[in-house]
């Protein structure tokens, strides 16, 4: 009944379902050494860690339908989804502004800094291989940053958009700062989808020096919470009842979904439609620019069917909700 993660521990997507699974707690071994990368390619799969191997020999990747399988797969075993369909719907649309927008301030800090590409290279290549000969270990790291530093323009992850992705952390951080101080998880005392994805990147955002010594003098309840969430196979909690309105600090987390990564999605999808190589929005009063994403366009289209789907009382609650957090004009 065991499973294996391949992963790897600069990962946050690694690190997000690794919590998953401890706090689902699910038997699994660990498996981060070497290049995950290639189980993926191996199995036929795209080439993204992590990627789990099922007791029954199945291996997958992609964290949120791996999420989803472990859902259907062990039901009602510590579920991370909330009963209340609102609050579901909700959580998931937090854990994808987490896995796809707050992954473009990891990719940011983590590349742009010279303090923190330093570090990101010793701590990738010595998770690949704790003690390579220094020289080989110079050439991994050049090779590594050069690739990533590479990527950052496809990402967004541009001159002129790091004031946008900066400021979008620090809100992101006060927002946080303020709820975990009242509410040890996002929908209650027990975490959901949605906590799992923000934990996924900003638990690098609190290892990686510059992003991280600004939680910890901005944020440091979060960076607390992060610990928590880590492993959280002893929190044993309830969801936030349905009819309570939601907390202000999630009213104000969606308006920002609403300003932020909402806007990016419509204009990436339009981008696609159009056939256009750049996708153009305005962002918190700034131009964002970058290459269209078509595994984001997968995402909206995901999140405007789930919400299609919605039974209609459930849709009665919530889209005042996104109504007011200006999100709904980008759903329907
Ligand atoms: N949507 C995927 C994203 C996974 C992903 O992008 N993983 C990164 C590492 S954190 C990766 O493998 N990138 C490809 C590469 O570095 O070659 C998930 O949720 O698991």
């Amino acid at each position: 009944m065991t499973y294996i993660l391949h992963g790897f521990d600069p990962s946050p997507y690694s690190v997000k379902m690794r919590a998953i699974m401890r706090y689902r707690r699910l038997p699994f071994i660990w498996h981060a050494q070497g290049l995950p990368r290639d189980v993926a390619v191996a199995a036929g799969l795209p080439p993204v860690i992590p990627i789990l191997e099922f007791p029954d020999g199945r291996k997958l990747n992609d964290s949120t339908p791996l999420a989803a399988i472990l859902e259907r797969e062990h039901p009602g075993q510590r579920s991370i989804v909330p009963d209340d369909p609102v609050q579901a719907w909700l959580s998931a649309l937090i854990e994808d502004f987490g896995d796809e927008w707050v992954t473009k301030m990891m990719f940011h800090y983590r590349w742009y800094y010279a303090a923190d590409r330093e570090f990101a290279q010793i701590w990738v290549t010595a998770s690949r291989n704790p003690c390579l000969p220094a020289a080989d270990r110079r050439a991994m790291m050049q090779s590594f940053n050069d690739r990533q530093v590479g990527r950052m323009a496809l990402v967004g992850c541009t001159e002129a958009n790091r004031p946008t992705i900066e400021e979008s952390y620090r809100f992101l951080l006060d927002t946080l700062e303020t709820h975990v101080r009242q509410f040890p998880f996002l929908f209650g005392t027990r975490p959901s989808l949605g906590d799992f994805g923000l934990y996924g990147q900003l638990q690098i955002l609190s290892v990686d020096p510059t992003p991280a010594s600004e939680m910890r003098a901005r944020a440091p309840d979060v960076f607390c919470w992060l610990i928590r969430l880590d492993d959280a196979s002893g929190v044993v909690g309830t969801w936030a009842p349905a009819e309570t309105p939601l907390p202000a600090t999630i009213s104000r987390l969606l308006s920002h979904v609403g300003q932020t990564y909402l806007p990016f999605l419509a204009a990436n999808a339009r981008a696609l439609q159009e056939g256009t190589d750049s996708v153009e929005v305005e962002i918190l009063g700034r131009r964002w620019t970058q290459a269209p994403f078509r595994y984001q366009a997968k995402c909206y289209d995901a999140l405007r069917k789930s919400l299609a789907a919605l039974p209609k009382p459930a849709r009665a609650r919530l889209d005042p909700i996104l109504e007011q957090a200006d999100c709904l004009r980008y759903l329907v």
